[in-house]
């Protein structure tokens, strides 16, 4: 990428392996923005990540990169206990924002930040529900929108992992991974989520100790279509993600894993075996949807615009999912409650 003083400079909180791919993105990939702090909750860490790239400064405290007159954005990518105080340092600096999910931990909070952009009289955060960018995904809602198939019936999320760590527990399969069916299912029906059911199958006998695994949940959306979920994230295999609308007149599918591409191999019982491959992880899966995402935020972001999925989207999707952790609790439907954040000033 070529700097020009018009660059916009960002800051990018939190490097565990989200945000060091967004920093390796912004500093090799994203035109129009140049990565110049990192901050991180392991020091060491920053400061390593920091080595890597020319000019680039650790700093210790993450307010600090945020207040900093040398950053004029900052990526949020930090755990989600950290998101509420660094965004809402973000907004009382008046600084454009890429918060990764979940916006906070829980709906009160995220509720608050959603109010606290509306008081800062301009919106500057973009959530981080990188789908929306994907290409299948944006080309899927066209189709859907163009009306050529008909009203939306039903949608069919498939969401597996390889692995997670045994710390990944029961709700956090909840929280950090159906939240992305929760953000997919309102972008493409365009309408809210009224109602959860998550229902917990026997495990694999590969989940840790105590974890349910996989789950298949319901959401009811508020015109009255259902939307089936799988989230499964020690199926040992790789990422597979991928989702069917059916609606009136058709059908439409993204990231069916006989897109990728054909391949054949020799086997060793003399067969041969063809097929496609699997990626190992959303990094890999999502890259081109990431890059999308980082270079539409830095553009709005330079016009003084926020694109993409909102604080509301954030707020919403956090409420569904604790409506989700309630009925993975008891089994039973639970239903969801959006509050009204008032006008902005
Ligand atoms: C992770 O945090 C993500 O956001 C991934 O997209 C998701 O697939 C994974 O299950 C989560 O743990």
């Amino acid at each position: 990428m070529t700097e020009t003083s018009g660059d916009l400079r960002v800051g990018i909180v939190g490097v565990g392996a989200m945000g060091a791919d967004h920093a390796e993105r912004v500093a090799h990939r994203v035109s129009g923005a140049r990565l110049v702090a990192v901050s991180d909750a392991d020091a060491a860490r920053a400061g390593d990540l920091a080595a890597r790239f020319p000019g680039v400064r650790a700093v210790t405290d993450p307010l600090a990169l945020v207040a900093d007159d040398d950053v004029d954005a900052v990526v949020v990518a930090s755990p989600g206990a950290a998101h509420e105080e660094q965004v809402l340092a973000c907004l009382e600096a008046g600084k454009h924002v890429l918060c990764e999910k979940p916006l906070t931990m829980d709906g009160e909070s995220s509720l608050r930040v959603v109010r606290a952009e509306r008081a800062a009289g301009r919106p500057l955060v973009q959530l981080g529900f990188m789908r929306r960018f994907d290409p299948e995904y944006a080309r899927l809602k066209a189709v859907l929108d163009s009306g050529r198939l008909g009203r939306m019936l039903l949608l069919h999320n498939t969401h597996r992992n390889k692995s997670v760590p045994d710390t990944f527990r029961s709700e956090m399969i909840v929280r950090d991974s159906l939240v992305h069916e929760v953000d997919v299912a309102r972008f493409l029906f365009g309408e809210e989520i009224t109602e959860v059911t998550v229902y917990s199958p026997a495990p694999t006998s590969a989940a840790a100790e105590g974890v349910v695994d996989p789950q298949v949940s319901v959401f009811r959306m508020q015109g009255g279509a259902v939307v089936t979920n799988e989230v499964f994230v020690t199926n040992q295999v790789g990422y597979e993600v991928r989702c069917e609308a059916v609606c009136e007149r058709g059908s439409a599918m993204a990231g069916r894993p006989w897109a990728d591409l054909y391949t054949t191999v020799a086997a060793d019982d003399g067969e041969g075996l063809w097929g496609g491959g699997v990626p190992a992880d959303f990094l890999g899966r999502f890259a081109r949807a990431y890059d999308l995402e980082l270079q539409a935020w830095a553009d709005a972001s330079r016009r003084g615009e926020v694109v993409g999925p909102t604080t509301w989207d954030g707020y919403a999707a956090t409420v569904v999912c604790e409506a989700g952790m309630r009925s993975l609790t008891t089994g039973e439907p639970a239903s969801v409650t959006l509050v009204d954040p008032g006008p902005a000033s």
